[in-house]
């Protein structure tokens, strides 16, 4: 009996920056056919040489295939992008990196041009496009039968987590574990500061951060039953009032350095103020309703 291939499905996609020329080459390699278009030429030229087809305009592209994926800086640059194609009939796929509003509106663009549309936000850095065991994902949310459809090909690149049919989710989740990195780097910066000036390595400081950071992570687990049940005295072990008895010794060590604390007061100043508010045997969960406006 003859084995017939399984036919991989035609790829549109649109920006190929160094986060859509890893997707590209993903999909290429996997024998997807690729119609790429991008606004400067020179990237798409690179990957004709490995098989795919360029296509000269944007709407020339989106032409080609049902699936339309784009990748592009910001949501202006898909508004210049898209707003001359022709999207009805189409699967549009947008991993462009979006506010939750942003994505919302741009379902309601596509809808009214006669697509479909899924939002996508990209948890990875391209060198881990392509490389599973970098544990890099998509989020992505917005029509759940879309992304069944389409879920095989959207796998190729890396992981695929769908987080619901509001397509402001993908972004929301994107952003929300981009800004807790950002704390997370902000507090790795205090801590390279505090030993700059010192005689310590700051390669023999690195993989001990590493590690703390690693052991204090899971505390986000009971951050979050805190949240869900509404106690937030369950299980806590470092109470709110043992740790702003410390916040001294931590702004008097970053003076005794020559480092300014400016990276910790703010969150400093919002533990003062849940503690005021009478909540010493919390630990830090309070703090977050302080932030809720
Ligand atoms: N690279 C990263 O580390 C992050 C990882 C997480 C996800 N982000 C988001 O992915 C989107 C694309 O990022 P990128 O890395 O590919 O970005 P660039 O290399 O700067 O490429 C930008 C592409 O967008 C094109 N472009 C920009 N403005 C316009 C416009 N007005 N009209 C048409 N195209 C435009 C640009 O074209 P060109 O400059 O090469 O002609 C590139 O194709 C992004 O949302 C990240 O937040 C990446």
């Amino acid at each position: 009996m003859t084995q017939h291939p399984v036919e991989k499905t035609p790829v549109t996609l649109l920006g190929l920056g160094a986060m859509g020329t890893a997707l590209a080459r993903t999909w290429l390699t996997t024998g997807h056919p690729l119609t790429v278009w991008n606004r400067t030429p020179a990237p798409a030229k690179a990957l004709a040489a490995d098989g795919a087809s360029i296509a000269d305009t944007a709407a020339a592209a989106v032409a080609a295939n049902t699936l339309v994926i784009v990748c592009l800086l910001d949501d202006t640059s898909v508004d210049d992008v898209l707003s001359g194609t022709d999207l009805s009939g189409r699967d549009l796929v947008n991993l462009t990196t979006s506010t939750p509003a942003q994505a919302r509106a741009r379902a309601e663009w596509a809808h009214a041009r006669g697509a479909r549309y899924l939002d996508g936000g990209i948890m990875a850095v391209p060198p881990m496009i392509g490389v599973p065991e970098t544990g890099g994902y998509v989020f992505y949310s917005g029509s759940r039968e879309l992304f069944e459809r389409h879920r095989r090909t959207l796998a190729v690149p890396t992981g695929t987590t769908y987080v619901g049919e509001d397509p402001g989710f993908a972004a929301l989740h994107d952003i929300a574990l981009l800004s807790a990195m950002y704390g997370m780097f902000a507090g790795a910066a205090h801590a390279f500061a505090l030993i700059r000036k010192e005689a310590i390595d700051p390669t023999t400081l690195a993989p001990l951060l590493a590690d703390w950071l690693t052991a204090m992570a899971p505390a986000v687990h009971q951050t979050a039953d805190h949240l869900r049940t509404g106690d937030y005295t369950s299980g806590v072990v470092s109470h709110l009032a043992m740790q702003v008895a410390g916040t001294p010794t931590f702004l008097t060590t970053a003076e005794e350095q020559g480092v300014s604390p400016q990276l910790l007061t703010p969150y400093f100043e919002l533990m003062r103020r849940r503690l005021t508010e009478g909540s010493g045997e919390e630990d830090l969960t309070g703090v977050i309703d302080l932030l809720v406006r």
